[in-house]
């Protein structure tokens, strides 16, 4: 079962993973280099079934990328919290308010004012996919060089796909996230950092790289992505679907995820959900949650734990 693979690696650095302090004081046990490959044809997708996933807010947060939208009201006021605990958490050391993240996450999506000022999460993933800065070299003021900043970025989602259908043969099929720049500016620094996509016999597969991955909590997530993108690409530049293959730089479990994990390993893998996708837009930028439905999908209970912040 494809599932087997995300199990084998959760219980290899539980069992074996190295314990490291890391930047959220929780603790972790973590291997540095792994790979992760699933099987998109047919519609399969690698959502795992030891656990229910929420793919709707996956799909949901995957959209919100797409839109270029770096605040959380959108998603807040879809009902998707994943993104709140870090806006909530700078507006508590900030203010000192000890606001609740239900109030906190109401008054987002009440009072665009507070949104604006207390739910952006700086130039993340969609502003990097759809807008990457450009300055052009505007001469200079005798001290030194100086530059404009173009009216509108580079919208690599775009390129992507003009470059799928035009130069499938390309080795430069690169969606990136890691704005070196923009590093100190971003709530957190892109996590599924590089995307990079493959044409080959009609079949599109792509690549995740991912510097830092939760194992528990936001690998199930980033998997669905990657899995999505590769079918949404597909779609639209009229190939099948191939391989996702997943690479992880530092791969961890969480030391207060011990329950998660115990409990997750316990369970076997059971029937291969398919996704479906029920139009074909205009473009890459015109889907919409209910264009998705997952088909054979009878997951085990979800098991819920702690985000480290
Ligand atoms: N920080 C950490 N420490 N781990 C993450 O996985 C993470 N992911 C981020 C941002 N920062 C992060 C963005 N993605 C959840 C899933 C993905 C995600 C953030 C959070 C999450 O909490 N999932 C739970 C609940 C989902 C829900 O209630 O909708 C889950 O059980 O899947
Ligand atoms: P870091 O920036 O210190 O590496 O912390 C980021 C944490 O968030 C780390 O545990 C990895 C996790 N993460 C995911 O696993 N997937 C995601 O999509 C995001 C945004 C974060």
């Amino acid at each position: 079962h494809y599932e087997q693979q995300y199990l084998d690696l959760m219980r290899r650095i539980w069992t074996s993973g190295d314990e490291r302090t890391d930047r959220t004081g929780i603790g972790t046990r973590s291997v540095f280099g792994a790979e992760l490959r699933f099987d998109l044809s047919g519609g399969q997708v690698p959502l795992l079934t030891t656990k229910r996933v929420y793919w709707k807010t996956a799909t949901r947060e995957f959209l919100w990328f797409l839109t270029g939208e770096t605040n959380i009201r959108p998603l807040c006021a879809q009902g998707v919290e994943i993104w709140t605990d870090w806006p909530l958490d700078r507006y508590r050391r900030e203010t000192g308010e000890d606001i609740s993240r239900a109030d906190f996450s109401a008054r987002i999506v009440a009072d665009a004012a507070f949104a604006g000022q207390w739910g952006d999460l700086g130039p993340v993933y969609g502003k990097q996919w759809t807008d990457w800065p450009v300055y052009d070299s505007a001469g200079s003021d005798g001290a030194g060089a100086l530059f404009r900043k173009r009216e509108r970025g580079v919208n690599q989602v775009a390129e992507l796909v003009r470059s799928l259908r035009t130069n499938p043969g390309s080795r430069r099929h690169i969606v990136e996230g890691w704005n070196v720049a923009e590093l100190d500016a971003m709530a957190l620094p892109p996590c599924h950092k590089t995307y990079q996509f493959h044409v080959a016999d009609g079949r599109l597969s792509g690549l995740v790289y991912q510097r830092s991955c939760d194992v528990a909590l936001g690998l199930p997530f980033n998997l669905w992505g990657g899995a999505l993108f590769i079918r949404m690409l597909a779609q639209q530049c009229d190939l099948e679907p191939g391989e996702l293959v997943w690479m992880g730089g530092d791969v961890h479990l969480y030391l207060n995820h011990a329950e998660l994990v115990e409990q997750q390993l316990a369970r076997l893998p059971e029937g291969s959900p398919r996704l479906e996708i029920g139009r074909r837009p205009e473009s890459i930028f015109d889907y919409r949650i209910e264009d998705f439905a997952v088909t054979g999908y009878a997951p085990a209970a979800h098991i819920a734990a702690p985000v480290a912040v």
